[in-house]
C-alpha cells in the first residue's frame, strides 16, 4: 500500500470538529461506529481504508456496510466485515478507533503501518478456503449502504478510502447488512455472491426444507404475512426473494407494509426495536386494521432482525421475540437430529454432535430455562453484540443464536455439513426414510438460513418452514413458555464508560458500589428477579434491563435500577 497516496486522498476527509475547536472523537461501540451521519465522513474514509488493509492482511476480500441499523434516521454508521464473513475482529477495534481519530498524519501512518506488518492469513484464523482458489484482486472490498439520506455521500467517502488504500472495490449499491456479509463470505469459499445468487440458494432451501417437512406435494403456507420493513432496505429486498421463492415453484404469501412510497420516516415508531422494546406493533402501516390475530413480523432499517407479533380481539399484542425465534430453531434442530438417530455420531468416536443456544443478558430467563431444562440443551451467555455471539455459537457443532432484539442465525460448522451430507448420500437404502428425510431437511436449513450474520428475510423463511412443519400457528409457538414480564429503559450520564461491566455484561464492576446498589434492589422484588445496566455501544445512553414475576415489579424494578445509576453514574436531565 501506498501510504502517501492515501494520506493525500485524506486531506479531502478532514474530521469534524467540536465546538471548542477540538477534534470531534468517534468510538468503535457494539457493531462499528455509529452516530449522526453527517459528522461520519472522515470516520467512514478512514475505515473503508481499513477495510482495504484488512484484506491485504488476511489475503482475502472483505467488505463494508454504510448504516446504523435500528437507530433514527439522521445517524448513520459502519459496520466492517471480516473475510469470512463475520465480523471485524475485536482485536482490530482499537486501531479502528486510532485510525479514525488520528489527529495527524503522522498518527495514521503509524496505525497502517503497524496493521500492514500483521501476518494473519485467513486460514490461520478461519477454516482455510477451499484449496487453489484464487483470491483474485486483493485488496478488494464489498460496499453496501442502507437507505439513509447520508448512504450516498458515505457510500462515496468509503468508496474513496477503500481506493486510495490500493483496493478494488465492488460496489453492492443500496443493500442488507446480511447481503453484504453474505457476499464476503460466499466469496471467501469461491461461492457464487451476487445478490441473485443468495436469494436464490434462500430459496430452494426454503422450497426443500416444505418439501422434506411437509405430507403433500403443495405444502406452501396460506396465512398471510404482514411484514413491516420500517421504511428501511429490507422491502425492495424482500420482493427479490419472494420471486426467488416462487421461482422454486412454491409461494410465500408475504405482504410488505412500511417500505418505499408509504408514509412514515425510517425506524421512526416502526421496525422491529420499536415493537419489540415498545412491546406495541408498528404505528404506521395500517396494523391497527388487520384482522385479529394476524400474523405480523418486524423487521429493521438494514433488515438483519425480525421479531414476530400478533394483536389478539382484546387488543393486547404478543410478541415472539428473538428468543422465542431461537427456542423455535432450536426445538426444530434437536427434533431432527433426533429423528437422524445414530447416523450422525462421530464414526470414530461416536460421540453425537454438539449443539447449544448462545443468548446475552437480555434473553427472558423463561427462554433460558426452556431451553436447559425442556430442551436439555446447552446454552451460554456472552455479551451484547454479534461479534460476541457469533465466535461463541461458531465453537458447536450446531450453535443457534439470536439477541432478544431478533438479531441471529443458526450456524452449522463445516464437519457437521460434511458428516450430514456423506451420511445422506450414501445411505444405500440402510437408513429409515425418515432418518434420511430428516438429514435432508437439516441440509435445506443449512441453505435457508444466513450462514454469515443474522438476516430478517432468511429469518421470515426459516420460521414459516419450521411452523409449516409443525403445523403451528402463533399461538402455538407462543405457549413453548411463558416471558416473564420485562422492562428495558435508557437512562441518560454525564459518561456512560464510567460504567464498567463483568460476567456478560450481567455485573457492574463500576462505579464503586452501584451493583451493590442494584442486588439490593433485585432482592425486594422475589426470586424471578433479575436486572442489569450497561452503556449501549450504539447510543449515548445506559440500557437498564428488568425482569420480574409480575409486569408491576418489571416495570418498578426497572425504575429503581435507573435510579441507582442516575445516583451512582452521573445521570443527566431529569431523575427517573
Ligand atoms: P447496544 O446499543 O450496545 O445495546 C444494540 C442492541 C444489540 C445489537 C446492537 C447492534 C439491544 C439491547 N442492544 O446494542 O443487541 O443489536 O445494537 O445493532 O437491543
Ligand atoms: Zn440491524
Amino acid at each position: 500500500m501506498d501510504i502517501a497516496v492515501f494520506l493525500t486522498a485524506a486531506k479531502a476527509y478532514p474530521p469534524p470538529q467540536n465546538p471548542d475547536g477540538t477534534q470531534m472523537r468517534f468510538s468503535y461501540g457494539t457493531a462499528g461506529f455509529r452516530t449522526v451521519g453527517t459528522t461520519l465522513n472522515s470516520t467512514v474514509f478512514r475505515s473503508g481504508a481499513l477495510a482495504a488493509v484488512r484484506s491485504r492482511v488476511t489475503g482475502r476480500a472483505c467488505g463494508i456496510v454504510i448504516t446504523a441499523s435500528h437507530n433514527p434516521e439522521f445517524d448513520n454508521g459502519i459496520k466492517l466485515v471480516d473475510c469470512t464473513g463475520g465480523m471485524l475482529p475485536t482485536s482490530w477495534e482499537a486501531d479502528a478507533e486510532s485510525l479514525a481519530n488520528a489527529e495527524s498524519d503522522d498518527e495514521m501512518k503509524r496505525v497502517l503501518e503497524k496493521l500492514l506488518a500483521l501476518d494473519e492469513p485467513a486460514e490461520s484464523l478461519h477454516p482455510p478456503p477451499p484449496p487453489g482458489l484464487d483470491a483474485g484482486n486483493i485488496p478488494y472490498v464489498f460496499l453496501a449502504r442502507d437507505t439513509r439520506p447520508t448512504g450516498p455521500e458515505l457510500a462515496k467517502a468509503a468508496l474513496a478510502g477503500a481506493k486510495a488504500a490500493g483496493a478494488t472495490v465492488d460496489d453492492l449499491g443500496l443493500n442488507t447488512t446480511p447481503q453484504g456479509h453474505f457476499a464476503v463470505y460466499a466469496s471467501y469459499r469461491g461461492a457464487p455472491n451476487t445478490e441473485e445468487a443468495y436469494y436464490k440458494r434462500l430459496a430452494q432451501g426454503y422450497a426443500s426444507l416444505l418439501k422434506e417437512d411437509g405430507d403433500h406435494d403443495d405444502s406452501s403456507p396460506v396465512e398471510p404475512i404482514f411484514v413491516d420493513c420500517a421504511n428501511g432496505v429490507g422491502a425492495g429486498k424482500f420482493t427479490k426473494l419472494i420471486n426467488a421463492v416462487e421461482e422454486t415453484g412454491v409461494s410465500i404469501p408475504i405482504k410488505l407494509h412500511n417500505h418505499e412510497g408509504t408514509p412514515g420516516t425510517l425506524n421512526n415508531q416502526v421496525g422491529a426495536d420499536y415493537v419489540q422494546k415498545e412491546q406495541k406493533p408498528p404505528k404506521f402501516g395500517g396494523f391497527d386494521a388487520l384482522p385479529s390475530n394476524a400474523k405480523c413480523v418486524s423487521i429493521d432499517g438494514d433488515a438483519d432482525r425480525l421479531v414476530y407479533f400478533y394483536t389478539d380481539e382484546n387488543k393486547k399484542t404478543t410478541l415472539l421475540d428473538g428468543d422465542k425465534i431461537a427456542a423455535l430453531v432450536a426445538t426444530h434442530v434437536s427434533g431432527l437430529l433426533k429423528r437422524c438417530g445414530e447416523s450422525l455420531l462421530d464414526p470414530v468416536t461416536k460421540k453425537p454432535l454438539d449443539v447449544g443456544v448462545v443468548q446475552t443478558a437480555y434473553a427472558n430467563g423463561a427462554s433460558t430455562k426452556y431451553i436447559e431444562q425442556v430442551l436439555k440443551m446447552k446454552t451460554k451467555c456472552t455479551p451484547t453484540g454479534v461479534k460476541w455471539l457469533h465466535p461463541a455459537a461458531e465453537a458447536f457443532d450446531v450453535g443457534v443464536y439470536f439477541e432478544a432484539n431478533g438479531h441471529g442465525t443458526a450456524l452449522f460448522s463445516e464437519t457437521a455439513i460434511d458428516r450430514i451430507r456423506t451420511v445422506a448420500e450414501n445411505s444405500d437404502g440402510s437408513l429409515p426414510a425418515d432418518a434420511l428425510r430428516a438429514l435432508k431437511s437439516l441440509l435445506a436449513l443449512t441453505e435457508a438460513i444466513n450462514p454469515a450474520v443474522g438476516d430478517a428475510l432468511s429469518g421470515v423463511l426459516v420460521v414459516e418452514a419450521i411452523l409449516q412443519a409443525k403445523r403451528w400457528g402463533l399461538r402455538d409457538w407462543n405457549t413453548m413458555y411463558s416471558d416473564l414480564p420485562s422492562k428495558q429503559v435508557k437512562v441518560k450520564v454525564q459518561d456512560r464508560s464510567v460504567i464498567t461491566t463483568t460476567d456478560a455484561e450481567r455485573r457492574c464492576m463500576t462505579p464503586s458500589g452501584m451493583q451493590q446498589a442494584i442486588d439490593a434492589k433485585v432482592s425486594e422484588f422475589g426470586n424471578d428477579a433479575r436486572a442489569f445496566a450497561r452503556p449501549s455501544g450504539t447510543e449515548d445512553v445506559v440500557r437498564v434491563y428488568a425482569e420480574a414475576a409480575t409486569r408491576e415489579g418489571a416495570d418498578s424494578l426497572a425504575k429503581e435500577v435507573s435510579k441507582v445509576v442516575y445516583t451512582f453514574a452521573g445521570g443527566t436531565g431529569d431523575a427517573p
